[in-house]
């Protein structure tokens, strides 16, 4: 593939031809020139995943956001994902390569709702998923991810009322499967709505031997949760598919994954539920995007230290039960 880029030579803004590969070359030179390490989460584009040290869902590149020696971590993610390595890591330099990467989920709830409820619920503790900003996670007394969500609610009391935000999808699974008393927020990820049951049925009559995956901000959740052979985080989908002795997959999540299925398992067929579920957001960083954060050490992502010493406490919780 080839990418048009603009150099500036003797005062003249130039545009130059390059191909992906010598973008990429020029990344990971830029990127061991900077002592930066490259962590990319499993919906972005491939050409990104390619140039990644590693690639994961938020919770283990939160894990290796932490367990980093670089002095500079470029987050290809959301931002959410990059605020909590910014908060893991106040020492180091975090960037990210598009600052508009935000999170249309993470938008659906905002502090100050997270105040109200506890004010009326005394007793009551407030789980919150991942796809927060740093702001609600510190109002919040657990954070979980759709990979450990189970195991949060049940390290919880059993007699405390819950509020789980934003994701209604989500936490309706979380509530059916725990049986606990949880209130659920109605918020929705707009790429997994579009994932739609009649399509899903479509695919599945089509391909009767695949094994049908599906994330739990899938809106059909609520649907297909007994059809799915599987309800799975990206990276439990990610380690499924490579053991699995089944051939073919249809995907319930955002087509980012799709890439990382296929590059890691090139004699199995990985089928989108939608091609339609793509995170605009996610998609807003691209690989000439990298370089250009790499090159000027843009767009940095520092959180408040007062806002983020409350805002780990919750995030602290979850990596203490994962
Ligand atoms: O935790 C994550 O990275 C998200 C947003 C989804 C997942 O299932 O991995």
């Amino acid at each position: 593939m080839e990418l048009t880029t603009t150099t500036l030579t003797n005062g003249h803004h130039h545009q130059v031809r390059v191909s992906s590969d010598q973008l990429k070359t020029e990344v990971r030179r830029l990127a061991r020139e900077r002592d930066a390490v490259i962590l990319a989460h499993n919906y972005q584009e491939s050409d990104i995943q390619d140039v990644a040290d590693f690639t994961g869902d938020s919770l283990n590149l939160a894990k290796q956001a932490r367990a980093t020696s670089a002095k500079i971590i470029v987050f290809c993610g959301v931002h959410f994902m990059a605020e909590t390595a910014a908060m893991l890591n106040p020492a180091k330099l975090v960037l990210i390569p598009d600052l508009q990467a935000g999170c249309s989920l993470a938008d659906m709830v905002v502090p100050h709702q997270i105040r109200q409820w506890k004010a009326a619920h005394s007793q009551g503790v407030v789980v919150c998923y991942v796809n927060t900003s740093a702001a609600v996670k510190a109002e919040c007394d657990y954070c979980c991810t759709s990979a450990n969500g189970i195991n949060v609610i049940e390290s919880i009391p059993a007699d405390r009322e819950i509020l789980f935000v934003p994701d209604y999808y989500l936490g309706t699974y979380l509530k059916t499967k725990t049986k606990r008393n949880i209130e659920v927020w109605k918020g929705y990820c707009p790429a997994h709505a579009v994932i739609l049951p009649e399509r899903v049925d479509a695919l599945r009559d089509a391909h009767p031997d695949a094994e049908f995956l599906m994330h739990p901000e899938c809106g059909c959740l609520t649907k297909q949760m007994d059809l799915a052979d599987k309800i799975l985080s990206t990276e439990g989908m990610v380690q499924h598919v490579r053991t699995s002795p089944a051939k073919t997959f249809i995907i319930a999540t955002e087509t980012g994954i799709l890439s990382r299925m296929q590059k890691d398992n090139p004699e199995k067929t990985f089928l989108p539920a939608s091609e339609q579920a793509a995170c605009h957001h996610m998609q807003r960083n691209t690989l000439k995007k990298v370089l250009w954060s790499l090159a000027t050490l843009q767009h940095r992502i520092t959180v408040d230290p007062t806002l983020a010493r409350r805002a780990l406490v919750p995030i602290e919780r979850m990596m203490a039960v994962s």
